[in-house]
C-alpha cells in the first residue's frame, strides 16, 4: 500500500474484497507500520518531550555494569535490553518486521545495509552536544558519509585468544586452525563473514573478496580447519577458553579480555596475515518508539566518564579522545603498521547471497 488510504477509505475497499474486520485491522496496522513519520525522518526537526522507556538491542557484554542504572536513575527512563551475537542475528531480526526497538548496535558493513533497505532513521544531531568528543579518526567513514546515522560506540578487532598454558609458542598466523595437534581443542566464530575474511587474509586476499577463484581457497582452507575445530561459536567460548576445555579460539580483542581478567594464561593474537577490524555504532531503527530517550542515551554515553566505564569493562577500544584520557591502560589504536594488516569488512551487496552459500554449504560439509 504505497499510498496514504485513510482508514474509513481502507475499510471501503477492503470490504468490496469481502475481508473480515480482524484481518481487515490486521493488514491496515501491517501497511501503515512503516509510514515515514516527519519529525523522525528531519534530523532538523525538534522530537518531543522525554519518553519514559527505551528499548536497546545489542551485543552481549557490551555495557559497564552501572551504564544502565545509572541512565535510568538520571533520566527517569525505564531501559529494557535484547542481546545478540552477530550482526546477521539482529539485521534478520529488523528484516522480519521486529520493531519497538530505540537503539540497535550495528558495526560498519550492516550500517551500509540499514541504511540502504531503508531501516535506520537519522540522528538529530541538535541534541549531542558532547559529540565533540568523538576522535575524527572513527567520523565521517565511508559507512555512513557525515555521520548522518551513526553514533560511534566502540572498536575492535577479531583476531584469536589462546591458552599460553597448553599452547605455549602460538604461531601468529590463521594457520594454527589447520594445525592437528589441537584438534577439538579449538574453535572459529560462528560467522560466515569471520571464518571465510580469516581465510581469505591467510591467503593474503581481501576479507571483503568477492573474486569466485579467491572465495573456493579460502572455502577448502575453511573446511580442512574445521575437521581440528570443537564448534562455531562466539561469544559463549568465554567460559571454555576460562575452564581449559578450548585452548584456541577465533574472538574478538575485548570479550577475550573479558575473558582474560578471569583466566590470566589467556593471550591474544592479531595474525601477521591481518584480520578485521570494526567499529559499532549507535542507531535508531526504524520503527522506533521513544526517539527522544535514544538521543539522551546517545548524548549519555559520549560523557567521558560514561564512555571510559564502557570501554574499561568490555576491553575494547574507545573513539571518544576525552575518555581515553581517564583510562588507566586504554586500548591503543593500531600503529600505521599494524592497521596496514587490518581491515573494516563493507556490505558485499548482491554477492552477500554467494558468501551465505558457501557458508552454508562449510557448516554441512
Ligand atoms: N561482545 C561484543 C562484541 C562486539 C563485536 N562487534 C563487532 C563484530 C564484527 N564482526
Amino acid at each position: 500500500m504505497r499510498e496514504d488510504l485513510s482508514r474509513r477509505e481502507f475499510v471501503r475497499r477492503a470490504s468490496a474484497l469481502g475481508l473480515s474486520l480482524p484481518v481487515m485491522s490486521a493488514l491496515f496496522a501491517a501497511c501503515n507500520r512503516d509510514k515515514p513519520d516527519p519529525v523522525l525522518e528531519d534530523p532538523e526537526r525538534e522530537l518531543g518531550s522525554l519518553e519514559r522507556e527505551l528499548a536497546i538491542y545489542i551485543w552481549s557484554d557490551y555495557v559497564a555494569p552501572d551504564t544502565i542504572p545509572n541512565f535510568e536513575r538520571e533520566f527517569g527512563v525505564k531501559v529494557t535490553m535484547d542481546f545478540y551475537d552477530s550482526n546477521e542475528e539482529m539485521l534478520a531480526k529488523l528484516q522480519a518486521g521486529a520493531r519497538g526497538y530505540d537503539i540497535v548496535v550495528p558495526s560498519t558493513y550492516i550500517v551500509e545495509v540499514l541504511i540502504a533497505t531503508n531501516l535506520a532513521l537519522p540522528v538529530h544531531h541538535r541534541y549531542l552536544t558532547s559529540w565533540r568528543n568523538l576522535s575524527s579518526v572513527f567520523l565521517n567513514r565511508g559507512f555512513d558519509p557525515g555521520n548522518r546515522y551513526t553514533v560511534p560506540w566502540l572498536w575492535g578487532v577479531t583476531g584469536f585468544a589462546y591458552r599460553r598454558d597448553k599452547v605455549p609458542d602460538p604461531p601468529p598466523s590463521w594457520e594454527i586452525f589447520l594445525d592437528p595437534r589441537y584438534r577439538g581443542k579449538m574453535t572459529q566464530m560462528d560467522d560466515g563473514r569471520d571464518v571465510l575474511g580469516s581465510w581469505l587474509r591467510y591467503h593474503g586476499h581481501s576479507l571483503n573478496s568477492i573474486n569466485p577463484s579467491e572465495l573456493a581457497v579460502a572455502e577448502r582452507d575453511a573446511i580442512a580447519a574445521k575437521k581440528n575445530l570443537k564448534a562455531y561459536i562466539s561469544a559463549p567460548v568465554k567460559g571454555q577458553l576460562i575452564s581449559g576445555d578450548v585452548w584456541v579460539a577465533q574472538l574478538w580483542n575485548g570479550d577475550a579480555e573479558q575473558a582474560r581478567m578471569e583466566q590470566p594464561e589467556l593471550g591474544y593474537v592479531v595474525p601477521k596475515e591481518g584480520c578485521t577490524i570494526w567499529l559499532d555504532s549507535l542507531v535508531m531503527p526504524r520503527g522506533a518508539p521513544h526517539p527522544r530517550a535514544a538521543h539522551e542515551f546517545m548524548n549519555y554515553i559520549l560523557r567521558p566518564d560514561v564512555e571510559a566505564a564502557i570501554s574499561t569493562a568490555t576491553g575494547y577500544g574507545t573513539p571518544n579522545h576525552e575518555a581515553i584520557r581517564l583510562i588507566e591502560h586504554p586500548v591503543p589504536y593500531p600503529t600505521g603498521e599494524e592497521m596496514a594488516r587490518l581491515e573494516y569488512q563493507r556490505d558485499l551487496g548482491r554477492d552477500t547471497a554467494t558468501w551465505d552459500q558457501l557458508w552454508t554449504e562449510i557448516k554441512s560439509a
